[in-house]
């Protein structure tokens, strides 16, 4: 039964889903004699924790019972008072976990707390499903840097537009949908300016009760159309090193656009290490990276990318100029090349969706 009802516990914490970040996604179940008493899950960043919400869900009904969180309670004071306080308060008697909080200031310190009160603890119900769940949350805690995923859509001979640039549509309306879904999850979309120049996307989140990501425009001349579309998005931020003419940066700024300046890579890009770290200062916790070929190399050759998403459709395009995924110098042996571990497929209509993680070397 734990695992059923730590499942729950996952389903509500997915519902935080692109507003409780860089928190964590979590949800809380409280269960008395065999029923749910109490649910919760954390709504929004700098609000009231999972097991907060469960606890005033279940009022005096909490006593006795058992909690489920994804995520072990928190011990500290952050923009709210430890969790586990209020349950010792509430007088929980057991407390089920899926993973410890790998926060440095939690990190074993919350369930050392609930037993020392007397509380019994089991951690690692479906484990593995919380941390896939809070993946972005795991490497945002630990080292202040954004997770990035790189999301391409390609044909079966893996072109990402004809050699005329047509693009619209290669993947199906249901993979469409699902970018739409990890649009509204994470923090900023990233594209360079030769996408912005081809598609003038708006990158927004087409999905009822979505919100839209940040867009992030890699531009180290600032020389994005003032009309592009991004431009008239949510908080769109222009990266740019020191050669971008000021006029383009105060026009820019002028329109809205946050101007961020990074130091130039040895091909006299934007520096991509340089600007995860500014942009997990900003409390940027994920980036989904959609293009274009160029920007992509540069990000799997800095080693920023944490995932990759290609979703692979049923068409061949073929024709030797049509761009590809990721373009640039490329590895130059097959041995030295990135590959991918702990691989998924899924099928979304007639596409299939392949993820999967670098090998870190
Ligand atoms: C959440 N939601 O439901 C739980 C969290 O600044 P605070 O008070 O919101 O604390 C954030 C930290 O609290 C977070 O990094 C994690 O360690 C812990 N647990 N956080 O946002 C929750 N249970
Ligand atoms: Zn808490």
């Amino acid at each position: 039964m734990d695992e059923v009802f730590m499942k729950r516990a996952l389903e509500l914490a997915l519902e935080g889903a692109g507003r409780a970040n860089p928190n964590p996604l979590v949800g809380a179940v409280i269960v008395k004699d065999g029923e749910i008493v109490g649910e919760g899950y954390h709504k929004i960043y700098g609000d009231a924790h999972a097991e907060v919400n469960a606890i005033k869900a279940a009022g005096r009904r909490a006593e006795g019972a058992t909690l489920y969180v994804n995520l072990e309670p928190c011990c500290h004071y952050g923009k709210t008072p430890p969790c586990t306080e209020v349950l010792i308060d509430a007088s929980i008697k057991r407390v089920v976990v899926a993973m410890r909080d790998p926060n440095p200031l939690v990190d074993g310190e919350g369930i050392a707390r609930l037993k020392e009160a007397g509380i019994e603890v089991s951690c690692g119900v479906l484990e593995g499903e919380a941390k896939a769940l809070n993946e972005i949350y795991i490497k945002f805690i630990t080292t202040h840097l954004p997770f990035v995923i790189l999301k391409a859509a390609m044909s079966l001979d893996g072109k990402i537009c004809t050699s005329e640039g047509d693009s619209k549509w290669i993947s199906s309306e249901t993979s469409r949908a699902y970018v739409h879904s990890i649009r509204n999850r994470v923090s900023a979309v990233m594209v360079g300016l030769n996408t912005v120049i081809a598609d003038n996307p708006h990158l927004t989140t087409r999905i009822k009760n979505g919100r839209d990501a940040r867009p992030v425009i890699v531009d180290s001349l600032a020389s994005i159309p003032i009309s592009a579309n991004v431009l008239s998005g949510n908080r769109p931020i222009v990266v740019v090193t020191e050669r971008a003419p000021i006029e383009r940066v105060s026009t820019l700024k002028d329109k809205g656009a946050e101007v961020i300046y990074t130091g130039e890579d040895e091909n006299g890009m934007v520096d991509l290490n340089e600007l995860m770290y500014k942009l997990g200062d900003m409390g940027i916790d994920s980036i989904l990276l959609e293009g274009g070929g160029s920007l992509n190399w540069s990000a799997v050759k800095k080693g920023i990318v944490d995932k990759f998403l290609f979703f692979v459709a049923p068409v061949i395009i073929g024709g030797a100029s049509a761009l590809t995924p990721v373009e640039g110098e490329g590895f130059k042996t097959v041995s030295g090349a990135l590959r991918l571990k702990r691989l998924s497929l899924k099928s979304l209509s007639d596409d299939i969706l392949i993820e999967g993680y670098p090998e870190r070397r």
